[in-house]
């Protein structure tokens, strides 16, 4: 189990922009998806247990490539796996050319990468936006599934928590079936859920990918 799981390593790989860019190697990945300043640098450090490794800002638009992080475990299924820092979404700020690649840029990484098993889409837990409807709606068509995140759960009082992750659910229109965690980076409360929900849908995800390379 992950319960007991713990992270041996953690280490930044590279930036990439391009295809031809991105790490040879065949490790298992997990991205994380959502709007600028929503927290997934943060979550990518709190879920190793290292401060600082993904860069973190108080001003929205800080990744801006597709930053890998390689991660070893002490778990025997998945003991090496990579963290894609996806930029965010929705950054208005940014340059205007930084915003036309942005969509392609993370369609082509989205679409095209066969050791992808699952995308982490992160969401504010007490604003969820139109934007964060229509990316799902965008991931979905792609043929992922995401695990939904409902992030900065430390600003929600205890009595809230649970109510505000029903909202961000019923906003998304999501069913019981899929896969929602509440975060918190602050306190790393779902961290434990967070790396068993990766677990089983690593579990779920593997015995087709061994197939489709034979
Ligand atoms: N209270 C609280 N603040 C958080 C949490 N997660 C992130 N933050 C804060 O939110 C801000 C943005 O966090 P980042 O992790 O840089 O967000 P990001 O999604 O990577 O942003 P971009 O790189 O701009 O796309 C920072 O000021 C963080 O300290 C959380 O769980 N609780
Ligand atoms: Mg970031």
């Amino acid at each position: 189990m992950w319960c007991s799981m713990k992270v041996l390593s953690a280490e930044f790989v590279k930036s990439c922009v391009r295809p031809d860019q991105y790490p040879r190697a065949h490790l298992p990945e997990v991205a994380f998806v959502g709007r600028s300043n929503v927290g997934k640098s943060s979550a990518i450090n709190s879920l190793v247990q290292r401060k600082g490794m993904a860069k973190i800002s108080t001003v929205p638009g800080k990744t801006q490539t597709l930053n890998f992080f390689r991660v070893t475990t002490t778990d025997r299924t998945c003991p090496a796996l990579v963290f894609v820092d996806l930029p965010g979404y929705g950054y208005a700020r940014a340059a205007r050319s930084v915003r036309e690649q942005w969509g392609p840029m993370i369609e082509r990484y989205l679409t095209a990468r066969p050791q992808l098993f699952v995308v982490v889409q992160l969401v504010d837990v007490r604003v969820v936006e139109e934007r964060d409807v229509t990316t799902l709606a965008w991931l979905t068509h792609m043929g992922h599934r995401p695990i939904v995140v409902g992030t900065k759960l430390d600003k929600l009082s205890r009595g809230q928590r649970r109510p505000g992750l029903i909202r961000l659910c019923q906003r998304l229109r999501l069913g019981e079936q899929e896969d929602t965690v509440g975060y918190s980076s602050r306190t790393n409360e779902g961290r434990q859920e967070l790396w068993q929900t990766l677990k089983r849908r690593y579990e779920q995800w593997r015995p087709g990918f061994l197939r489709s390379q034979e």
